[in-house]
């Protein structure tokens, strides 16, 4: 028949493997089984690739999604992905990857779903790996003119060097307290907040132990809120959302409990402010590169209502109850209409990539 074959990888070595697997079990229930036919890629938090049998309809469980993991199981689904390349057709359309962290969300397997020439939705390589490395991100984000709070960055080596110059600097350029985060957003462990100067010691030496580059950032007393981006050259932003931490929700309308946090959805804003932040989501998105998803979010800084980038996100949380999803739903677009316009975002973009290797002769 002509259903659509879509791949979807989840798992992963890292800590967010329970997380993938809650997700994927999500977005495979969602897909429409009229139109779409889906296999199944687990991957073990060891590593090893496993791939399922074909789903021509919702699986009944999430335990039906942990796979095998043997070694003949990994050549299997690698054999499966790098379909295309023994000449034939291959038996996927397109791969949907929800993997958090390194070797998921930081642009290595979107690089190896382009060695196999195969589309994938999300984010491409380029921006999902400047959106993994919170430097780069924000260095993207000031050429692109964007506000944001004071940092400071260095590596293990200028650490060991000249510590004593470094802590100064900061002292004076950021004062306490300051967050101390590794530069690698792969992991959320590694973060921590120092009062003063024997906390910042101890917070850099702890962040050195998940990346070789740390960041330190001002403090900023302000409002958290996010946007949804989609598109691949054009893209929309959705209405924006607010987090707050569970004190201040208490007499807002709709609410979504997301861990210690609350979901306000819309955020309340006037409608100016709102088109503001929606207009800076766009312009973080295309200061990543952006392709397929991105989420913006935000501080407005209390003392002066200040717009400031904090961070992008191009593979949010994506349950149905998550913030990205929910945004979209607010302004209009459902569940499952998302997931049919990022599968089509990503063949659009293969499609554009195809037609400039036919120019260049490469094919
Ligand atoms: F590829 C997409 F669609 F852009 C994409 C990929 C991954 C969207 C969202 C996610 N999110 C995740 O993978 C996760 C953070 C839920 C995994 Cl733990």
């Amino acid at each position: 028949d002509n259903k659509m074959t879509i791949g979807v990888v989840y798992g992963g070595k890292s800590g967010e493997h329970e997380v993938s697997l809650q997700t994927a079990f999500a977005v495979i229930s969602a897909f429409d089984f009229d139109k779409y036919e889906i296999i199944p890629f687990f991957i073990s938090k060891q590593g090893s690739w496993a791939k399922g049998g074909r789903l021509t309809a919702p699986p009944a469980s999430i335990d039906e999604l942990k796979l095998g993991g043997s070694a003949e199981d990994t050549r299997d689904a690698l054999n499966s992905v790098f379909g295309r390349l023994y000449g034939t057709e291959g038996e996927l359309d397109v791969m949907f990857p929800l993997l958090h962290g390194t070797n998921g969300e930081d642009g290595t397997i979107q690089g190896l779903f382009e060695m196999a020439d195969i589309p994938y939705v999300g984010a491409g390589v380029l921006p999902s790996a400047a959106g993994m490395d919170k430097v780069v991100m924000k260095k993207l984000f000031a050429q692109a003119g964007l506000a944001q709070c004071e940092f400071a960055y260095f590596n293990h080596v200028q650490w060991k060097r000249s510590s004593h110059d470094l802590i100064v600097g900061m002292e004076d350029q950021l004062g306490y307290p300051m967050f101390i985060k590794p530069a690698n957003l792969g992991s959320s462990v590694g973060i921590s907040k120092a009062r003063n100067r024997d906390e910042l010691v101890q917070a850099v030496e702890f962040a050195f132990r998940y990346d070789i580059k740390v960041i330190v950032e001002e403090f900023v007393d302000a409002r958290e809120v996010e946007v949804s981006v989609l598109g691949n050259e054009e893209a929309i932003a959705s209405v924006p959302g607010e987090i707050v931490s569970s004190s201040e929700y208490y007499d807002y309308a709709a609410k979504y409990i997301d861990g210690q946090s609350q979901m306000l959805i819309p955020a309340p804003l006037d409608e100016e402010e709102a088109d503001r932040v929606r207009e800076a989501a766009l312009q973080a998105f295309r200061a990543i590169e952006g392709n397929g998803i991105t989420r913006a979010d935000f501080f407005i800084r209390r003392s002066d209502g200040a717009l400031l980038i904090n961070e992008v996100n191009t593979m949010p949380g994506f349950t149905p109850f998550s913030m990205y999803p929910l945004l979209w739903r607010e302004t209009g677009v459902s569940y499952k209409a998302l997931l049919d316009r990022m599968i089509e975002l990503a063949l659009e973009r293969y499609a554009q990539k195809q037609a400039l290797n036919y120019e260049n002769g490469n094919r």
